[in-house]
C-alpha cells in the first residue's frame, strides 16, 4: 500500500544521478537510499458521498486538539511527544472466541478488507465535538474473518502496553490512568455496520497522536469508547471492564452511548462545542444515528445502562 511519492522519486534519482555515471554504485546502496525515502502516506479508498453534507473540521483541529493520555492528559502535547513513535510493522493479536487465534500485520488487513471513507460526527464525554473524515473498514468484515463462535458474546479492545512509546506507562502510580486502555463492545454493537476500525484520517494514515496505526471508531458512543493504537483484539464470554468504567464508575459506564437527556455528575451532556465554533449546540441523542442504532437498546434503561 505504501508508495513512493513521485517527488521523493525524483530527489532520489537526481541525488543518484549527482554521484556520476562513473561512480560504482552498489544495487544495497540504491536499496539503501531508496529505503531512506519519506513514504507515501495517501491511502486508495471508496470516498464517502457524505449524504448529511456535514461540515468536516479542519484537519489541523482533528490532530492538534487530541486525547492521549499514554503520552500526556494535554490536548497538544500528544503531537510532539508521539513524534518518533515507529508503527510499522505493526502487528494485530487477534484471541479469543474465534475460529483460529493469530496475529496480522495492519498493512495485510488493509489489503484483505479494502479501505473506505466514513464521515462521522465525533463527540467526546468532556462536551467538545468534530466531524472527521475516517478511513478503514467495518469491523464486521474483520469479524466475519475471524469467525466468532457462539460463546462470543463481546469484544475486547486493547491499546499497545510499550513504555518506549507511551511515556505515560512509565510514570507507575504516578500514571493518569491504568495501563494498558482497555475498550469493549457487545457483539452486536460490534458487528453494527457504522463501527468502523481506522487506519487513516483527511486521506492519509493516521497520525501517531490520533491512534496510529489502527484504531476503533463508535460515532454514536462518547469519545473514550474509540480506543487507539490498538494491539489485541479478543471475542470473550463476559463484558469487559472498559478504563474509564475501571477509573471511575460513578461517571461512566460500559455503554457511553451519546444521550443528552443523561447528564454527567460533573457537567451538562445537553450541549456540546464543535471545535472552532463560539456558540454551542444541542448534543443529539445517539450523536445523531439514533435511526441507525437505537434498536439495538430497546427495553433498556439508558439512565442505568450509561
Ligand atoms: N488508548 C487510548 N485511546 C483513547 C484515548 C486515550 O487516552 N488512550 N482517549 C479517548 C478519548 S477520551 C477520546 S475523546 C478520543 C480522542 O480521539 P482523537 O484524539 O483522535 O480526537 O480517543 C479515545 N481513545
Ligand atoms: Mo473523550
Amino acid at each position: 500500500m505504501q508508495t513512493i511519492t513521485p517527488e521523493a522519486f525524483f530527489n532520489a534519482r537526481r541525488q543518484f544521478l549527482k554521484l556520476g555515471a562513473g561512480a560504482l554504485v552498489s544495487s544495497t546502496a540504491i536499496s539503501k537510499l531508496l529505503a531512506e525515502l519519506p513514504k507515501d502516506t495517501s491511502l486508495h479508498y471508496i470516498p464517502d458521498s457524505n449524504a448529511q453534507k456535514l461540515v468536516i473540521n479542519p484537519m489541523e483541529q482533528a490532530t492538534h486538539y487530541v486525547n492521549f493520555y499514554e503520552f500526556s492528559t494535554d490536548k497538544e502535547a500528544p503531537v510532539k511527544l508521539s513524534q518518533n513513535m515507529k508503527t510499522t510493522p505493526w502487528h494485530l493479536g487477534f484471541f479469543g472466541e474465534i475460529a483460529k487465534e493469530q496475529m496480522i500485520e495492519v498493512d495485510t488487513l488493509i489489503a484483505k478488507f479494502g479501505l473506505e471513507e466514513r464521515i462521522y460526527r465525533f463527540r467526546c464525554v468532556e462536551g467538545w465535538s468534530m466531524v472527521v473524515p475516517w478511513i478503514g473498514f467495518p469491523l464486521y468484515k474483520l469479524l466475519d474473518y475471524l469467525e466468532p463462535n457462539s460463546d462470543a458474546k463481546y469484544v475486547k479492545f486493547t491499546t499497545r502496553h510499550d513504555p518506549t512509546i507511551f511515556p505515560d506507562q512509565n510514570r507507575g502510580i504516578f500514571s493518569a490512568i491504568k495501563y494498558p486502555y482497555v475498550e469493549g463492545l457487545r457483539m452486536d454493537e460490534a458487528r453494527h455496520p457504522l463501527t468502523f476500525i481506522a487506519v487513516g484520517m483527511y486521506g492519509k494514515r493516521l497520525l501517531p497522536q490520533n491512534g496510529a496505526p489502527i484504531r476503533l471508531v463508535v460515532p454514536w458512543k462518547y469519545g473514550f469508547k474509540s480506543i487507539k493504537s490498538l494491539d489485541l483484539i479478543e471475542c470473550v464470554k463476559e463484558q469487559p471492564l472498559n478504563t474509564w468504567q475501571d477509573q471511575n464508575p460513578n461517571e461512566y459506564g460500559f455503554y457511553a452511548n451519546v444521550n443528552p437527556e443523561v447528564d454527567h455528575p460533573r457537567w451538562t451532556q445537553a450541549k456540546e462545542r464543535v471545535l472552532g465554533k463560539l456558540l454551542k449546540q444541542p448534543t443529539l441523542k445517539f450523536n445523531g444515528y439514533a435511526k441507525e442504532v437505537e434498536h439495538l437498546y430497546a427495553g433498556m434503561d439508558l439512565r442505568k445502562f450509561f
